[in-house]
């Protein structure tokens, strides 16, 4: 696999495609970064962008993992003593789910983000931008009903901790698409490049196959999930057995979210799937590509309920390292 396709493998989006292929004409030593926000456990959402990190590092690049403290204060996720230590958390479980450590920079946001200059820079920033831009590009990812200041401040510092940190390529899921639009608006203002972005495709909630994943509604795979609750989520999964589920189901859109974690979370990191089956079932089959295992449940040579018990074995090996760490 040639750098530009294993930067750009399971995106749903980057921006520019130009600026991409630039930087994957010479990957050595560019530098990435995703911010999130320290809270509550990591789950499987963390680990999308997690995985093009790591497909990043395989390419060539740096990377820089921002523990976005002051962020999740703004965005009301607790008090900053609590916020600070869940970081101390996050960094641990990101190593033991297979970030290199001797190539990734953790830094939290407060280490820069309330220094002089960049308050200043942020100030500008807060001229040149209206409350419904910024307000706007929170849409999906701020907390709470109503919109608060600090919800305002939040996408501009975003914007800015790109150049603070120096990186080339901000990555994030499609939420974030709106803060990455934004900044490359409001950077040129204050002389600042307009930056490169990366998005990871959003995955529908594991229960229903509707909305998309997350921590805060529906059912997700956390870091500090057992293999029976593992077992327990993938069996209650929506896996309709044809690829492409009727779409028009109660006038909205579904997804097949067992294809999708199989998509993005376990073909990018083991290079053959085994879907183990007793000899009377036709035994063992064998992946080397996701096409092959979604054309095999399609056409019926794979039973749902087999391709979730390899489905609930492989994320339970991805998950086990981050499991211990956090039981220590
Ligand atoms: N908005 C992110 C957190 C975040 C991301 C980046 I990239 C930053 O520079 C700062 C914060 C979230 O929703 O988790």
């Amino acid at each position: 696999m040639d750098a530009h396709e294993r930067i750009t493998r399971n995106t749903a989006e980057v921006v520019t495609e130009e600026e991409i292929e630039t930087l994957a004409d010479d990957p050595d030593g560019k530098r990435a970064y995703v911010g999130y926000e320290p809270s509550g456990v990591l789950h499987i959402g963390h680990m999308l962008t997690a995985n093009k990190l790591i497909d990043l590092q395989e390419a060539g690049f740096e990377v820089t993992v921002l523990l976005a403290d002051v962020h999740a204060y703004l965005n009301d996720k607790g008090s900053f003593a609590e916020i600070r230590s869940t970081a101390e958390r996050m960094r641990d479980q990101f190593i033991a789910y297979g970030l290199d450590e001797s190539n990734t920079q953790f830094v939290l946001g407060s280490d820069f983000q309330l220094d002089e200059d960049y308050t200043l820079d942020l100030h500008a920033l807060e001229l040149e931008t209206t409350l419904a831009r910024a307000e706007r590009a929170m849409s999906e990812i701020k907390s709470g009903d109503s919109v608060k200041v600090s919800q305002a401040v939040y996408p501009l510092m975003q914007a800015l901790d790109i150049p603070y940190l120096g990186v080339d390529l901000a990555v994030g899921g499609m939420e974030q698409r709106k803060v990455h639009m934004l900044a490359r608006d409001v950077l040129p203002s204050i002389d600042r490049e307009p930056p490169t972005s990366l998005h990871t495709p959003l995955i529908a909630d594991l229960g229903t196959g509707r909305g998309k994943m997350s921590s805060s509604t529906g059912v997700t795979i956390s870091m500090e999930d057992s293999r029976e609750a593992i077992e327990t989520k993938v069996n209650d999964a929506y896996c309709p057995p044809t690829a492409d589920p009727d779409p028009t189901e109660e006038g909205v859109e579904r997804e097949n979210p067992v294809l999708q974690v199989f998509e993005y979370h376990v073909f990018p990191r083991f290079e053959t799937v085994v879907v183990e089956r007793p000899d009377e079932y036709g035994g063992d089959l064998e992946y080397e590509a996701y096409e092959t295992l979604e054309a095999d449940l399609e056409s019926g040579e794979l039973h749902p309920e087999d391709a979730k018990g390899a489905l609930a074995a492989y994320l339970d090996r991805l998950i086990a390292p981050g499991r211990e760490q956090l039981a220590e």
